[in-house]
């Protein structure tokens, strides 16, 4: 079994803003040095994995090889059931070079239409990979089903945030406090995996 990861140094593999924010509040109550890629001028790599898990360990184990020392990515993405799970893995790329989340949840939209789809079901995926710098990893998977509603509303959050409602509650992820967000998100259920495995909690 892998050593707990405690009073160390970790770096996040992320160049995405949103998303280093939200792994670093759900770190806060941990007893560790966070850094991310950014901090270190580490680049992005090619992310050209074939899923979620892989594309998550080319982000950790290029960083973890990099900065030598523990690294955590996140890769994740929003599956819409009506179009065969895409965008998925090609979450970030379909909102093109400039980034454009409405562009991209208008691409969604105008792909239901064109189906003429009435099922508007969708889930994010989150999978944390930690690497060391000895090679090794491990993954973490969570998951959040929801509605997808247009047009976006919510300025709060990142990516997709604005047009997707988890099941049970009224109003988007775009609407929610960050910190109600973070408490039933996949990232989060993905990150209680990893907490309860890998981390301990200050005292
Ligand atoms: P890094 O690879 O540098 O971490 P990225 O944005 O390229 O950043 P991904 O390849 O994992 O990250 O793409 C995931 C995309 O899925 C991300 O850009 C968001 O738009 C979307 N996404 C993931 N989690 C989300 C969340 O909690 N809320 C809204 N959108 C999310």
């Amino acid at each position: 079994m892998k050593k707990k990861i405690d009073n160390e140094e970790i770096v996040i593999a992320s160049h995405n803003k949103g998303k280093v924010s939200e792994i670093k509040d759900l770190l806060k109550n941990y007893d560790l040095k966070i850094l991310s890629s950014s901090d270190l001028g580490i680049e992005e790599p090619e992310e050209n994995g074939s899923s979620f898990e892989e594309n998550a360990i080319i982000k950790s184990s290029v960083t973890s090889a990099l900065s030598k020392t523990v690294s955590l990515s996140d890769d994740s993405g929003l599956c819409v059931n009506a179009l065969g799970g895409q965008p998925g893995i090609y979450s970030a790329r379909w909102a093109g070079p400039d980034k454009d989340f409405l562009y991209a949840a208008e691409k969604i939209h105008e792909n239901l239409l064109e189906k003429g789809a009435d099922d508007y079901s969708a889930y994010f995926i989150c999978v944390l990979a930690v690497s060391w710098p000895d090679g090794d990893h491990k993954v973490f998977k969570g998951r959040v089903d929801g509605t997808l509603s247009f047009p976006p509303r919510g300025d709060n959050g990142f990516g997709y945030d604005p047009i997707f409602t988890p099941l049970g509650y009224t109003h988007t992820f775009g609407e929610m406090e960050p910190e109600f967000k973070h408490s039933i998100s996949h990232r989060n259920h993905a990150f209680n995996l990893f907490s309860k495995e890998l981390l301990i909690e200050k005292q």
